[in-house]
């Protein structure tokens, strides 16, 4: 199963290249459930509650009674995989990309030996996908760890972190390394930009702020021992089989100027440079200027290494792995003589473009303008490892879902991915949409926020039966299939 993405040529018969990876993308956490089986530990994901429509999740102190975690057993892939992976073959996949639950690997985090029940979870659920020609595409890093090393260490806080995921790494390496070519590091590790919030640096990092804590060095200090831990996986990886490909994965949400207004154009700038550092340092091997004269500016003080830099250098990725689903804008704020962005002050609407019940905006062009900027920055090949639309379906008598609104979104947003590809020649290896079958939302803990093409009998309290039907996007993500992205 080696696919050599060098290689891709263009098929005259279609704009996306001959091999082009299509198929669907989950996160262990949000569909597995089994959260106690097989000898696996506590996971962060297991310590939070189901959130609603606006009402953020909460982060308990260990399993609370009375309290409800939807991760627990959220839809069962645990034990209905063969079913699904089979449901993602009809639709003609050519990958799966998912996540391995490091607390299955290695229940607390901190052992020396592995849980071999939880490896032999993984080597059913690849040689699964590999028996319908399916490729796994794996993050070992997915919003989850081991909440005993939160418990203990302080999650990303700590230096000894890097030496605990590397073994984790090496271990998935050297077990799976002949049936998964494409692998990433960390999921979203963007996405803890955002340190006024308590949530996404604990997904992200296993990180709980103590009071009066500098959060926003805190977040930096996490985001460089990750950056490290990741450049060292990826010398891990090469030299266990140079063949396996190890990739970043950014959230990626291009942001835009309010207005031609000066400082809205220097505000959008400051925007990315506070979002985007991360792949900087991934694809390129070192801080940017710009993030280093933040940290003197801001008088950070960071533990990082001469040896960790030497790190970072060697252990640059070899692709970029990126999730899309809206773009951003900002307006200048006064008095801020340096743009300093912050995503809870500084966004605000697009008047151009429409938004989802979640308030996402809908910017199927921000794709291209994605892609187009990935590419001319960094040069490598991309991977567009998460786009969708987060809707609430109804099931009606029949059986049936018309999830016609979903078909539209994705249908624009690949008309865009094939103009970044045929107009402005990016190197695009595949597309995986999010939540393929329906699974438990990440940021709400809700049910009702479904994604998939395939429909899950489960509620937001927990009823259901689990049973799985078709949506009517997943006839017509079929023939996108079977065109190779022609016929949408
Ligand atoms: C990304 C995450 C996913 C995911 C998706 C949709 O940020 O990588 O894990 O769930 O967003 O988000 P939500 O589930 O909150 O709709």
């Amino acid at each position: 199963m080696q696919h050599n993405h060098l290689k891709l040529t263009t098929d005259s018969t279609s704009t996306l290249p001959k091999g082009f990876l299509w198929g669907g993308a989950v996160a262990a956490h949000q569909i597995e459930g089994g959260w106690n089986k097989g000898g696996k530990g506590m996971s962060t994901a297991d310590v939070m509650t189901a959130g609603a429509h606006g009402v953020k999740r909460k982060i308990t102190d260990g399993i609370v009674e009375g309290e409800y975690y939807p991760n627990h057993e959220a839809i069962d892939f645990y034990s209905h995989f063969k079913e699904d992976i089979k449901l993602f073959a009809e639709m003609g996949f050519k990958c799966f990309r998912t996540s391995i639950a490091w607390s299955r690997i290695f229940p607390k985090g901190d052992e020396l030996v592995p849980n071999e029940e939880g490896l032999k979870f993984y080597d059913e659920l690849f040689d699964e996908c590999l028996r319908y020609g399916i490729e796994p595409i794996v993050t070992l890093s997915h919003f989850e760890m081991p909440y005993h090393l939160v418990k203990t260490y302080g999650g990303w806080k700590n230096r000894q972190l890097i030496t605990f995921f590397a073994r984790f790494a090496e271990i998935c390496f050297q077990r799976y390394q002949h049936k998964v070519t494409y692998w990433m590091t960390f999921n979203e590790i963007n996405n803890q930009s955002n340190h006024q919030e308590d949530f996404g640096p604990f997904t992200n990092s296993g990180i709980i702020f103590a009071p009066n804590e500098n959060r926003e060095q805190v977040m930096y200090q996490a985001a460089h021992y990750e950056l490290v831990a990741s450049a060292l996986c990826v010398k891990i990886a090469r030299e266990i089989n140079p063949a396996m490909q190890l990739g970043c994965m950014i959230a990626m949400c291009p942001v835009y100027p309010y207005s031609c207004k000066p400082d809205d154009m220097i505000m959008a700038l400051s925007a990315m440079q506070k979002r985007y550092w991360f792949a900087d340092v991934h694809a390129r091997g070192h801080y940017p200027a710009y993030i280093e004269r933040y940290f003197q500016r801001k008088g950070f003080e960071l533990d990082i290494t001469y040896e960790d830099l030497a790190i970072l250098e060697v252990g640059t990725v070899d692709y970029i792995g990126f999730s899309y689903y809206m773009s951003y804008t900002v307006a200048a704020s006064e008095n801020n003589p340096h743009y300093d962005y912050n995503e809870n002050r500084d966004l605000v609407r697009n008047p151009h473009v429409d938004a989802s019940d979640w308030g996402w905006q809908i910017d199927p062009k921000g794709l291209r303008y994605a892609l187009s900027w990935f590419y001319e920055r960094y040069e490598l090949p991309l991977f567009i490892v998460e786009n969708g639309f987060g809707a609430i379906d109804e099931k009606l008598p029949d059986g049936s879902v018309d999830d016609s609104y979903r078909i539209d979104y994705l249908k624009a947003h690949i008309e865009q991915m094939k103009i970044a590809v045929k107009e402005d020649g990016v190197d695009l290896i595949g597309y995986t949409p999010w939540g393929c079958i329906d699974l438990v939302s990440y940021g709400t803990g809700e049910m009702k926020k479904r994604y998939g093409f395939i429909y899950v009998d489960k509620n937001n309290d927990g009823s259901g039966t689990l049973e799985r039907s078709r949506k009517k996007s997943f006839e017509w993500y079929k023939k996108v299939i079977a065109s190779n992205g022609e016929v949408l």
